[in-house]
């Protein structure tokens, strides 16, 4: 059977993307390597000292875990020296990330968590690196990019995507007009292969993903998007099942593959101040480009994630993402609520 890489498969498309250069093959093949810098490690994880926390905490005021450092620190060495970004901004840090002053730059904009789901590594849980990918809006951007260079809907990623570190690695992604891709790490050749071609999400699934303990935390609105899938007599017409990991890219990962609904509605703890937990740029974003790639759907509740102007680097979103008929059913569960 022919075996067929990441970059191979990327420069097939390429031919039929007549704008697409070798820049953004150079791209993705550094963050290729990144990922499996970060796969190795991750592998090692309790065999050697590299568990646990490092003592500060991020900007959002989460614990960071030394395996988050390590890998935003791999992304950021490596990209930096790629000659094809511009600018970078990741979870773990509050400012955009320039490029260091005498190297090469470019005009992509890469946004990226490092390690996304990492609270569930010392429990050996799946975790994952999300990654988003534009252009800067101006052809030339000078030596200190601004925000108002590179922030944009996410409408306008020229591809996205992300690695999720299980019992294999794998690496999904999709690009503008493109599928969605699926690549396994083959250890022994130490490349990504493809194994999920062409991914479609079912139109419908079985299974709904949400951090239920926050129920008082919702209002009402949402307790009844998540009652109408507990109730096995909605016009859904089925028996759901629950299934939450609280590691973002492993949920979406099931979702895409299963079909169903993942959720993180907005949190009423501070009524004045509801807000989502997941970051729109580098969490939402890229999977809301990959979902709807895949045939699916992802919302606010309301509003397509795609469409979503951002306002700064770190903004937040309630996210309904997966199949069409879930996602569609919780919207209009919200629009009712809104005008009654
Ligand atoms: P992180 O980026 O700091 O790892 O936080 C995001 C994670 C997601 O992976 C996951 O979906 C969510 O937080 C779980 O949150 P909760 O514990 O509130 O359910
Ligand atoms: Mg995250």
């Amino acid at each position: 059977m022919r075996q067929v890489t990441v970059i191979e498969h990327l420069l097939l498309h390429q031919k039929q993307v007549p704008m697409a250069t070798g820049r953004f093959t150079r791209l993705l093949n550094e963050l290729i390597l990144s990922a499996k810098i970060i796969s190795r490690e991750v592998n090692k994880a309790g065999l050697v000292d590299i568990l646990g926390y490092t003592g500060d905490k991020n900007i959002h005021g989460e614990q960071v875990t030394r395996l988050d450092e390590y890998a935003h620190r791999v992304i950021v060495h490596r990209m930096q020296r790629a000659g094809v970004l511009c600018a970078m901004a990741s979870e773990e840090h509050a400012d955009l990330i320039q490029i260091p002053h005498g190297l090469p730059v470019g005009d992509y904009f890469l946004v990226f968590d490092p390690l996304d789901g990492s609270s569930n590594i010392e429990a050996n849980v799946n975790i994952g690196t999300i990654f988003s990918i534009y252009r800067a809006k101006k052809e030339r951007v000078g030596p200190e990019v601004e925000l108002s260079d590179v922030l944009q809907k996410g409408i306008e990623q020229v591809a996205a995507g992300y690695f999720i570190y299980g019992p294999s690695t794998m690496m999904v992604y999709t690009t503008k007009d493109g599928g969605v891709h699926g690549f396994t790490l083959d250890p022994t050749v130490g490349e990504f292969l493809l194994s999920h071609p062409d991914i479609r999400i079912p139109e419908q699934g079985k299974i709904y993903s949400v951090n239920e303990a926050y129920w008082n935390y919702w209002d009402g609105a949402t307790q009844k998007v998540v009652s109408t899938f507990k109730d096995p007599n909605s016009d859904l017409g089925r028996l759901y099942s629950l299934r939450y990991i609280g590691s973002l890219v492993a949920d979406f990962h099931r979702t895409l593959l299963y079909g169903g609904i993942f959720m993180y509605p907005a949190d009423y703890r501070d009524p004045k101040k509801p807000r989502g937990k997941l970051r729109l740029l580098y969490e939402a974003a890229p999977l809301a480009m990959v979902v709807e790639h895949a045939g699916g759907m992802a919302t606010d509740g309301l509003n397509r994630i795609l469409e979503i102007e951002p306002q700064e680097l770190h903004q937040r979103t309630p996210l309904f993402i997966g199949s069409k008929k879930e996602v569609e059913k919780a919207r209009e569960i919200y629009k009712e609520s809104k005008s009654e």
